[in-house]
């Protein structure tokens, strides 16, 4: 069974993560998607909302699991006996930052583990969860940018009446 881990910091989820999902979906048996416990970094959602948000809304696909992680990422990847990491792949930026990331983690696996870039859509291709945040933080509206699914919750969290 093919199992590859998605893992990101989905501070929040985007509408280009969740493209990244489903379409890794359907080429892998089961997709796990791992939020990382970060504790040097804060974030504006706890990884419990983060990952109650994201259960939401792959709840309907059959082979998404969505966890939550800390530490090394290799190791959470053995202990859910996966050898395949997704990442996303937006603009050049994302590629050297993505290669460097793949040597460390296949030479830190021991060649164990793989990392599988895939291009992002272009209609989803500029968004990050960096801009949403700032979008929030002047109270703007981050429609068209995350799935619709999840905008009463981050508009609740942040004090938005509605957007
Ligand atoms: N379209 C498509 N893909 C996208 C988009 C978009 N609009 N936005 C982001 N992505 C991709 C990113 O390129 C990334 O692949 C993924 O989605 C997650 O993005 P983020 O921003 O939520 O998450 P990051 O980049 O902060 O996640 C970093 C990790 C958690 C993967 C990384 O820090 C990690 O593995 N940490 C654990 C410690 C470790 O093992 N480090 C490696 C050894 S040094």
């Amino acid at each position: 069974m093919k199992v590859a881990v998605y893992p990101g910091s989905f501070d929040p989820l985007t509408l280009g993560h969740l493209d990244i999902i489903v379409r890794s979906a359907k080429l892998f048996d089961k997709v796990i998607v791992a939020v990382l416990r970060n504790v040097e970094k804060k974030g504006l959602f706890t990884i419990e909302e983060r990952v109650k948000m994201i259960k939401k809304l792959v709840g309907k696909y059959g082979n998404i699991e969505v966890m939550s992680f800390e530490g090394l990422l290799v190791d959470f990847m053995k202990s859910v006996d996966s050898q395949i990491i997704v990442k996303g792949l937006r603009i050049g930026i994302d590629f050297d930052y993505e290669l460097q990331m793949a040597h460390m983690n296949r030479k830190l696996s021991q060649e164990g583990v793989e990392t599988v870039l895939m291009m992002a859509s272009t209609e989803y291709s500029y968004i990050s969860s960096s801009s949403v945040r700032e979008i929030l933080h002047f109270k703007g509206s981050i429609r068209g940018f995350v799935p619709e699914e999840i905008l009463g919750e981050i508009y609740e969290k942040v004090g938005i009446d509605g957007g």
